[in-house]
């Protein structure tokens, strides 16, 4: 197995190893075709972790909405391509639960993915990712497992769609205003505890969310990677829901914060929840030892203060 990374120094791409590790834009503009198509021509890979993306929290979505689009899209119509120009055997690409339809009958299962719009806050990203599945469906039917002409089974690779929830941990991008809630609210808090000021936080806090450790998400895709044979989508989620006003007792507590929280409702909430079913997740990796989000926001928190100069923000 010889494994090409996109997107490796992002928040998933530095939890996982590879041999060719692909880092940014500057390195490689994987917007471009002939870029990108030389550098499978050159790498010639097996496998493909694919967790390359344009990303941001829920104002960087609403505000880039066709940016966020035309690049996903550019991104994921090439790297596809290219793998498949290269007999790459196996390709896993990531979307993420916000692409799931805003009017949907909860629990989220895999099936429903196309059942609908997707929440108005990530409509260009959503729809971006849905076409990144569409593709990889598209390209099993014509590309995958086929019977050769002596009846022999061809293998012509697998493209494989992985859907986590809200992920965080250390090496996220930690910017106020674009980046996720908790990579925000955790830079927030300690600035509030640094200057003495008061803690503001977005919205209502009545929004649900289920967050999941980046490092455990690294594992899954190792597995996955591995031994993950069906061609479904497969979410990655512990099913835990956190309402955000609750998330933030947790950032407060981890950065022992003594002062007084806001919560600032001229900002948007968002999608009010995305409640998962991981039972499919679960069939495939049982008993998974999620980390708990008390002890990944520690970490994380840790990680921040050791690293503020050098960190994304
Ligand atoms: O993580 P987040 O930006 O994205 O926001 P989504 C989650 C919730 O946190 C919302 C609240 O209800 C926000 O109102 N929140 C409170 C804050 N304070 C803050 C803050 O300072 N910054 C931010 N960012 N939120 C994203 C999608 O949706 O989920 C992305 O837009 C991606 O495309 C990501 O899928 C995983 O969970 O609302």
């Amino acid at each position: 197995m010889k494994t090409l990374l996109t997107g490796a120094n992002g928040l998933v791409g530095s939890t996982l190893d590879a041999d060719i590790k692909v880092s940014g834009r500057r390195e490689v503009d994987l917007r471009n075709w002939e870029e990108t198509y030389n550098l499978f021509k050159k790498e010639r890979p097996t496998h493909v972790i694919h967790t390359a993306a344009r990303v941001g929290g829920l104002a960087a979505n609403i505000h880039n909405m066709g940016e966020f689009f035309y690049d996903n899209m550019m991104i994921n119509l090439n790297v596809l391509e290219a793998a498949r120009r290269t007999d790459v055997k196996k390709v896993v690409s990531f979307l993420s639960t916000c692409v799931f339809p805003a009017e949907v009958e909860y629990p989220i299962t895999e099936d429903k993915l196309h059942e609908g719009e997707p929440h108005l806050s990530n409509y260009g990203y959503a729809y971006a990712k849905r076409m990144l599945d569409v593709q990889a469906r598209a390209y099993n039917d014509q590309y995958g497992i086929s019977l050769g002409g002596l009846g022999f089974m061809s293998f012509n690779g697998k493209y494989i769609s992985v859907i986590p929830t809200n992920i965080y941990g250390p090496n996220d991008n930690f910017e106020l205003e674009n980046s996720h809630v908790v990579p925000a609210l955790i830079h927030k808090c300690y600035l509030a505890k640094q200057n003495k000021t008061d803690f503001m936080v977005w919205g209502s806090g009545e929004p649900l969310r289920e967050f999941i450790y980046a490092d455990d998400v690294g594992d899954l895709t190792q597995l996955i990677l591995e031994s993950y044979e069906d061609e479904t989508p497969l979410i990655l989620s512990n099913s835990q829901e956190v309402r955000i006003r609750d998330l933030v007792k947790i950032i407060v507590e981890a950065m022992e914060y003594k002062g007084r929280v806001f919560f600032d409702e001229s900002k948007p909430d968002g999608q009010y929840k995305k409640s998962t079913n991981n039972s499919k997740l679960q069939t495939f990796v049982p008993g998974y030892r999620f980390t708990s989000l008390k002890k990944g926001i520690e970490q994380t928190v840790k990680w921040f203060i050791k690293n503020y100069e050098s960190c994304r923000k």
